[in-house]
């Protein structure tokens, strides 16, 4: 008999609390928490950053983060990173307006999508005024459009087994000791369904912009700006990342960031 970890029943209480929120089906919430060998508890489980046990902890999974007033956007959003990716198959998409662009979503789905930008925009969107905060010290307050990563998901029946959502990019960054290395992230599937994950392809009131991560980017607003990866070309439902590249989850945590970035 093991008793109950504190913590980890604050996190569950805080998840159906934010469920019922959100207005999800009340049982079905319930009957996934009550399995352990629910994803979202083993992801609980197995966690080994202090940082990330504590950030869930103290955020209820479907907090939002705090969203602006139209009178807050004071200057256009800073790029940082790639602004304008040299591939080739990226300029040949750019070069034909996008018409070609497709958002494949495969791995561990029950329905392998591949959408173009036109089924994107007629899907649910989102419109949210968030702030991006840098790693490197400052921050944009921005508006982003697109839609609902959860919307997308749905029309791809994630399988049980999935625990991660992996965001491949078009671009490919220098790096002096491992050679070139394409851009890509992952968020766990809490982060995945929250209500402000986007995949945006509006910024400002426009098409998104080259800089900003033409024609779609991730947003997940509860955490550092690396996390939202830019020029998307495939999202990968995992278990576990732990053999993709660099085995951290991202471009920037194979170099030693953290992967939860929570903020
Ligand atoms: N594909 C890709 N995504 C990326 C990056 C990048 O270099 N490539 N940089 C990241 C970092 S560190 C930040 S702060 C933001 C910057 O987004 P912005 O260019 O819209 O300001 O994108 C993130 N996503
Ligand atoms: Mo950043």
């Amino acid at each position: 008999m093991t008793r109950p970890d504190p913590l980890r029943r604050r996190l569950v209480t805080g998840g159906l609390a934010a469920a019922a929120g959100l207005g999800l089906s009340g049982c079905k919430v319930f009957d996934d928490l009550a399995d352990l060998d629910h994803p979202g508890r083993r992801l609980m489980e197995t966690a080994t950053i202090l940082n990330f046990r504590l950030q869930r902890a103290l955020m209820r999974p479907g907090a939002l983060a705090p969203e602006y007033a139209p009178s807050d956007i004071r200057q256009g959003m800073r790029p940082n990173g790639t602004t304008e990716p040299q591939d080739a198959d990226y300029r040949a998409l750019k070069a034909g307006g996008f018409a070609d662009y497709r958002l494949a979503v495969d791995g561990l789905v029950r329905r392998p999508l591949s959408l173009d930008l036109g089924a994107l925009r007629a899907m649910p969107a989102r419109t949210q005024i968030t702030r991006h905060d840098c790693v490197e010290g400052w921050s944009c307050i921005a508006q982003w459009t697109g839609v609902p990563l959860a919307r997308v998901l749905d029309l791809a029946e994630p399988a049980p087994a999935a625990r991660y959502a992996v965001f491949w990019c078009y671009d490919t960054l220098p790096s002096f000791i491992e050679g070139p290395q394409r851009y890509y992230e992952s968020i766990d599937m809490i982060d995945a369904w929250h209500p402000q994950t986007i995949l945006a392809y509006g910024l400002n009131g426009a098409d998104l912009p080259e800089p900003n991560g033409a024609p779609l980017r991730l947003r997940v607003e509860r955490q550092l700006g690396y996390k939202m990866a830019k020029y998307l070309r495939c999202i990968e439902l995992v278990s576990s990342f732990a053999d993709i590249a660099g085995g951290r989850g991202g471009f920037w945590e194979d170099k030693g960031y953290s992967w939860y970035a929570g903020i």
